[in-house]
């Protein structure tokens, strides 16, 4: 039985404060208006009591069953509501998964993270995940598995083949939610992370950012992962990274001080979680990722790709913490 019902999740975003988690969405947007600078320096103090501010962990993704994914995703190139570059294929051989995780741990990875474009595996598909995950393990890393919703048993498999981590994002607060998907419900997603939670596995759940979105859905976003009883042990903050062809491909940027903005309220909010600086890299400059370290993220995505799109190469990302005296671990 978990200890949270999903209505809580739901409840948190309404604007009293809610006796179901610590954080009302009121009091979560107030630390999205805060000057800044306040801001950044309550991040940073929060981010120092529970970590070593110059160390962030490095975490490499595989797209090990691209495209052709039947969910409406907006913002997703592996929709095939989308007509994008993405070309559609079949699952990754054992072999060549293992070699991309090998290649990942020689270039200093911690763990390393599988991604596939399914609404939710089959049995015969998670059958088929499981000697990846028991090899990558075994190689010494922790992994990570994102395969879409779960159903009744399939989380125990994933647990007993020795996955670490399960990644399933709500990637919006519940009130946008309708607007960027609308082939699952926001509370589909809920269900899957109790499953992920019952079966003892970690969580890792964020969202995206610069979706068009109001503050007040960052503020909705942020208050409903930090209401997670526990938070999640990982919690990805992606900026939206736009793909000719998908239904946000002509959305608006994002302020950069929002999106450093949002990740100081995440560290605030879920001060013992690892806060991940995820996609959009590839785009921001040494200086504005310097800035999302200083507001508390310690995580970032290492390899030249996410799942389809680009991400910095390892020399510029090794580069940048050498400037900054940061650690990878
Ligand atoms: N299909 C599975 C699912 O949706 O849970 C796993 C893969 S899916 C691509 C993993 C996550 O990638 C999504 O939940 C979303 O948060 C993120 N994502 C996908 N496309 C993105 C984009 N264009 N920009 C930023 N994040 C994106
Ligand atoms: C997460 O929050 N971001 C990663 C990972 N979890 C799976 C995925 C980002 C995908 C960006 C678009 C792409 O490369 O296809
Ligand atoms: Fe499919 Fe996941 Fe992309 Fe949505 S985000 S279209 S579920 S691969």
């Amino acid at each position: 039985m978990s200890n949270v019902q999903p209505l809580q999740f739901v409840k948190s975003c309404n604007s009293r404060s809610t006796t179901d988690g610590p954080w009302s969405v009121d009091a979560v947007e107030a630390l999205f208006n805060k000057p800044f600078n306040d801001l950044i320096f309550e991040a940073q103090q929060v981010h120092r009591q529970h970590f070593d501010a110059n160390s962030v962990q490095r975490s490499t993704l595989l797209s090990i069953k691209t495209g052709g994914c039947p969910e409406d995703c907006g913002y997703c190139p592996q929709s095939t509501y989308h007509d994008t570059p993405v070309e559609d294929k079949g699952l990754m051989a054992l072999d060549d998964v293992v070699a991309s995780a090998r290649a990942a741990k020689e270039n200093g990875a911690t763990r390393f993270c599988m991604g596939a474009a399914w609404r939710g595996p089959s049995d015969n598909d998670v059958a088929a995940v499981l000697p990846m995950i028991k090899a990558i393990k075994d190689m010494g890393l922790e992994t990570c598995g994102t395969f879409g919703l779960l159903k009744d048993g399939q989380a125990e498999k994933l647990r007993d083949a020795g996955l670490d981590y399960y990644n399933h994002n709500i990637d919006t607060a519940p009130e946008f939610y309708a607007d960027i998907i609308s082939t699952r419900q926001f509370n589909d997603r809920i269900d899957t992370l109790h499953k992920v939670r019952d079966a003892g596995l970690n969580v890792c759940c964020g969202g995206i950012v610069g979706m068009g979105e109001s503050r007040r859905h960052r503020a909705g976003l942020i208050a409903t992962l930090a209401n997670m009883n526990p938070p999640p042990e990982s919690v990805p903050i992606n900026t939206l990274v736009k793909v000719e062809g998908t239904a946000l491909d002509h959305t608006e940027d994002l302020d950069p001080f929002e999106f450093v903005r949002t990740l100081a309220v995440a560290r605030i909010t879920m001060p013992t979680s690892r806060v991940r600086l995820s996609a959009g890299r590839e785009t921001m400059s040494d200086e504005m990722q310097a800035l999302c370290f200083l507001a508390g993220a310690n995580s970032i995505f290492y390899g030249e790709k996410l799942l389809t799109t680009d991400n910095p190469e390892n020399a510029r990302d090794n580069a940048l913490f050498a400037r900054l005296g940061i650690r990878g671990e």
